[in-house]
């Protein structure tokens, strides 16, 4: 008996194993800040509090996290030659931002050259072309069967803090698109609210009273 439960286990690890050791995702590089809906991004603040915000939408092909004192922006394709724009309006610091990719069934391409994983095309490390650049990034995470240039977030970190009076960063991080892949596509989602079953019985006697009326007018 022992023996046929270990078999049932090892054949049912085996299928548990089999998914993931197998998956080969597929990856498109050509991609825009309309396609990022459902990127998760976080700003950390110097005095501990985050704030947290989801990507959508702003145009065919561009999209943007925001709150009341920050952004964070993406016009157009997101080929590795393309940028991100970070703003910040309000009172004290900001120490980090964190984008998680994984929920927008994206990933980052962290490493420009060769191309790695097929079909993520070039990538690119951190760049900045204005504003303060952070004092350290760090590219983290990573998913089955894929290579070294695939990385799942990205962390920006600013040791003296970034401020409202400095000019928003433009900086570069390539991130491509997974097709087919979906690992979470609701992770807070809002609660359903069932009706009551008297308000139901309250509905039909009210839809009954409604049918009367109108054949009582007849
Ligand atoms: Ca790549
Ligand atoms: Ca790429």
């Amino acid at each position: 008996m022992n023996s046929i439960k270990t078999l049932s286990l090892a054949i049912a690890g085996t299928f548990l194993m089999f998914p993931l050791s197998a998956t080969a995702f597929t990856f498109v590089d050509e991609i825009n800040g309309a396609d990022l809906v459902g990127l998760e991004v976080t700003v950390k603040y110097v005095d501990g509090t985050t704030e947290r915000d989801i990507w959508e939408a702003t145009s065919s092909d561009s999209g943007e996290a925001r709150r009341s004192d920050w952004f964070l922006s993406k016009d157009g394709d997101t080929d590795f030659r393309f940028v991100w724009t970070f703003g910040y309006t309000g009172n004290g610091a900001i120490s980090s931002l964190f984008i998680n990719a994984l929920p927008a069934n994206a990933v980052f391409d962290s490493i420009f050259y060769p191309g790695l994983t097929p079909g993520t095309g070039f990538g690119t490390s951190v760049g900045s072309s204005s504003g303060v650049p952070p004092t350290s990034f760090t590219y983290s995470g990573s998913i089955p069967n894929t290579l070294d240039d695939v990385r799942t977030s990205l962390e920006l970190v600013w040791e003296n803090g970034f401020t409202q009076s400095d000019a928003p960063l433009v900086f570069q991080a390539d991130i491509d698109g997974i097709l087919g892949f979906n690992p979470d596509p609701d992770p807070d989602p809002d609660p359903v609210t069932t009706p009551e079953p008297t308000a139901i019985l309250g509905v039909l006697a009210l839809l009954s009273l409604g049918a009367w009326g109108v054949k009582k007018k007849q």
